[in-house]
């Protein structure tokens, strides 16, 4: 019994330092017409060859209309707005964005996400914005 008290011990140091934080804080952000999407991923596979990654934006472009895809991303009210434009249309790849540059999300901070159908990325009258917030729970 002590050996089996002493491996749950370890296992428990192992996920509470893990850099997955235990608590999944996805969302997303979804214009009216569900045709652009700003996944928000807590912890995952992030650019491709670029390893894993905390916290980042993955903006799809779900449908063959003409438009392309903006997404808009703010941190507790800071009142400065990150955004990021997806133009390669429906058969292209995903955008996978990290704002984050400053250091990862923290335990308790507020992302806002909005995401706008656009023409181009200097469009500044997106259509169809959507419009999503998450508090995360632990970083
Ligand atoms: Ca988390
Ligand atoms: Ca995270
Ligand atoms: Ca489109």
């Amino acid at each position: 019994m002590l050996v089996l008290a002493a491996t749950l011990v370890s296992v428990t140091v192992l996920v509470t330092t893990s850099a997955s934080a235990a608590v999944n804080d996805d969302f997303a952000a979804l214009t009216t017409d569900g045709c652009g999407v700003a996944n928000f991923i807590d912890y995952g596979p992030g650019a491709p060859g670029g390893g894993n990654n905390d916290d980042y934006v993955v903006i799809h472009d779900y449908c063959a209309d003409g438009h392309g895809v903006m997404a808009y991303l703010e941190v507790d009210d800071s009142g400065y707005w990150f955004s990021q434009y997806n133009g390669n249309g429906l058969a292209g790849a995903p955008v996978v964005w990290d704002p984050f540059l400053w250091g990862n999300v923290k335990a308790g901070q507020k992302v806002e996400l909005e995401v706008c159908l656009v023409d181009g990325a200097t469009d500044l009258t997106g259509s169809r914005c959507g419009y999503a917030s998450h508090r995360s729970a632990d970083g």
